[in-house]
């Protein structure tokens, strides 16, 4: 990774979550100095500032969807700042904003591998599998629907974002860390026939072999999008989420799965989502959060 420029892209909104909050997030990355570390490992970084959209309404669902308007805007923007960036040759960053904001990102991203002729892999960091529709979810809350609309299941306008639905396809997928899934997500996401490396598998068998199967098959001509709730980390260590969910990955874990991120040298774009600095004590959160992020960038703690 020689002298690669990095676009923050802040997108303050907590449209697709069921708690407020998220909306905080850009500010309390930044707060956390998240451009000056960068800068500090040789990196160039540029601060697009602050996406607009509508505000949150606080309306309940209708026909399954919380705000499905509001959604579309925001990603609609997310999509144009990120693809943008992309085509420019810079590493995109989004700062969440809740995970509703990765279907205008991943479809992006998908956009720009599908012109470049690239190997698009996504490794989803979360609790959750984010694979509800609008049938399945129990809530409506579009944060626990980005991955299904990315595969091409979900309403018409957040699906064909990219210019061709579905944006991508589940074997694209690897999700680390899960912990939380609804009993009707749960039957989709195994009739997809998704990679899920759960915390189960995490206890059994480590972080180290979880990461080499998850990271499998990248090579020089994989584009590598980290999608990053900070609801994948243990709250213990991260209680500034709106949907903790306990048992998560320590921040030792934590580390070796960023590091061994980096060792890709593939990791082309990245969201930051879910950060709920409403929730959190002394931004404690984010500055974990852009620890990690450091770690993502080639931080190592390795002596030998
Ligand atoms: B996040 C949930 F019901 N599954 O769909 C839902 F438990 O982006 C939570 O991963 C979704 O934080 C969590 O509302 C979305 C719920
Ligand atoms: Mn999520
Ligand atoms: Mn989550
Ligand atoms: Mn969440």
């Amino acid at each position: 990774m020689s002298r690669q420029t990095i676009s923050l892209i802040g997108a303050p909104t907590d449209i697709g979550a069921g708690h407020r909050g998220a909306a905080m997030g850009p500010e309390a990355l930044r707060v956390a100095n998240l451009a000056e570390k960068l800068e500090r490992r040789g990196l160039t970084v540029v601060d697009r500032g602050n996406l607009q959209g509508p505000l949150n309404p606080w309306q309940p669902p209708v026909h399954g969807y919380r705000h499905l308007d509001e959604v579309v805007a925001w990603n609609t923007a997310v999509y144009t700042a990120v693809h943008q960036e992309l085509q420019a040759g810079r590493l995109p960053i989004l700062l969440g904003g809740d995970h509703c904001l990765a279907i205008g990102s991943v479809s992006a991203v998908a956009r720009h591998c599908h012109d470049e002729g690239k190997q698009l892999r996504v490794l989803w960091l979360d609790a959750h599998t984010d694979f509800n529709t609008a049938q399945a979810t129990p809530t409506g809350n579009i944060h626990g629907m980005p991955v299904a609309c990315l595969c091409g299941t979900g309403p018409a306008e957040l699906t064909t974002l990219s210019g061709h639905a579905p944006a991508t396809t589940p074997d694209v997928f690897r999700y680390i860390g899960i912990r939380s899934v609804d009993e009707g997500e749960k039957r989709l996401v195994r009739g997809a026939n998704m990679q899920v490396h759960d915390m189960r598998r995490i206890d059994e068998v480590g972080i180290k072999r979880v990461m080499e199967e998850a990271l499998a098959g990248i090579d020089e001509n994989t584009h590598l999008h980290v999608s990053f709730d900070v609801d994948f980390l243990d709250p213990s260590i991260a209680p500034g989420v709106g949907t903790t969910v306990r048992g998560g990955p320590n921040y030792r874990e934590a580390q070796l799965c960023m590091e061994m991120i980096a060792d890709t040298g593939r990791m082309a774009s990245l969201d930051i989502v879910e950060l709920n600095p409403a929730y959190d004590k002394r931004n404690q959160t984010a500055k974990l959060a852009v620890d990690l992020v450091e770690s993502l960038f080639g931080k190592s703690t390795l002596i030998r």
